[in-house]
């Protein structure tokens, strides 16, 4: 019987994708527990990113996808030793454009870095939204802050 392990990944999730959920898939085939940390909205504005999407709307995504244990919020660069520790983790993993950043961590857990789905992002899918026709992009942001 292997032994359980507790995995721990981070992101934005904004728009979410499927570059979003095949990492998560490929990660869920890793271990038995996944513990999600979602980048607050404060957070990503020192990560200098502007979500679309609010934190609790991005958080209940990542939250509802099966093999998702929990979703914790991601408040700052710092708090992944800590996450670490509290969840016992036993594997870090992120997406290899994050290749080498996290290293450090390899003295609390074993840290893995995923091939990133080509082809599909977030910035790709609002380069594409901010195209079309801005009555047609004012009703879309209505119908997103109705919900
Ligand atoms: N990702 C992927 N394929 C894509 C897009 C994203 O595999 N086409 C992965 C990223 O590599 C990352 C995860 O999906 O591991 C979340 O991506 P983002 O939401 O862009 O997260 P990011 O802004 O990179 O935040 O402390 C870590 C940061 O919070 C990561």
């Amino acid at each position: 019987m292997p032994a359980h392990k507790n995995i721990l990944t981070y992101g934005t999730f904004d728009l979410f994708h499927i570059g979003h959920l095949r990492l998560i898939q490929r990660i869920l085939k890793l271990g038995d527990k996944l513990i999600v940390g979602v980048s607050t909205d404060e957070f990503n504005a020192v990560k200098g990113k502007k979500c679309t999407m609010p934190f609790e709307h991005r958080a209940d995504i990542v939250g509802s996808i099966k093999g998702v244990d929990l979703v914790i919020p991601e408040q700052s660069w710092e708090q992944k030793i800590k996450d670490i520790k509290k969840f016992n983790v036993d594997i870090f993993v992120m997406g290899d454009d994050w290749k080498g950043k996290f290293d450090y961590l390899k003295e609390y857990c074993d840290v893995i870095y995923l091939p990133r789905t080509e082809g599909i992002s977030t910035t790709k899918i609002k380069k594409t939204l901010s195209s079309i026709s801005p009555d047609l992009k004012q009703s879309l942001n209505s119908v997103i802050h109705q919900m």
